[in-house]
């Protein structure tokens, strides 16, 4: 479906937006908001949205690219606050990976586009 990145009303992440349903923030800014998951995978496992809604990271990239480079750069920025960023010389947990689950066939379950930051301890490559 077309977005238009207007608020939906039964959308989970347009609700955290709007302080409908508390998150344990991490970073804010004039467009996104980083807060935890409630379901952590690793020790730093914090999810970046657009304050506006777009279902999927494409539809997301193909009307506001803007915005997606904003959600990019948060991911980054939330990597720095949480010290996994690649340090030099690094140690064994630092990196970290930025997913965009898309599709319910990838494990999407949120129709909001979120970027999830994950990092802290050592990560598999190929993912399940
Ligand atoms: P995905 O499966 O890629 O759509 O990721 C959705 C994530 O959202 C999943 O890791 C769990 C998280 N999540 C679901 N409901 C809530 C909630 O109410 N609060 C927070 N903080 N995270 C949630």
């Amino acid at each position: 479906m077309a977005s238009n990145g207007e608020p939906q009303q039964d959308c989970l992440f347009c609700k955290i937006v709007a302080g409908e349903v508390p998150a344990t923030l991490v970073r804010e800014t004039e467009t996104t908001v980083a807060f935890r998951d409630i379901n952590p995978q690793a020790p730093t496992h914090v999810l970046v949205i657009p304050k506006a809604h777009y279902p999927d990271a494409a539809s997301l990239a193909a009307a506001a690219p803007q915005l997606m480079a904003d959600v990019v750069r948060e991911a980054g920025e939330v990597a720095a606050l949480e010290k996994i960023t690649p340090a030099e010389g690094g140690g064994p947990h630092t990196g970290y990976r930025v997913v965009f689950n898309t599709g319910s066939g990838a494990g999407q379950t949120v129709f909001h586009t979120h970027a999830h930051v994950l990092g802290g301890r050592g990560l598999e490559w190929p993912p399940g």
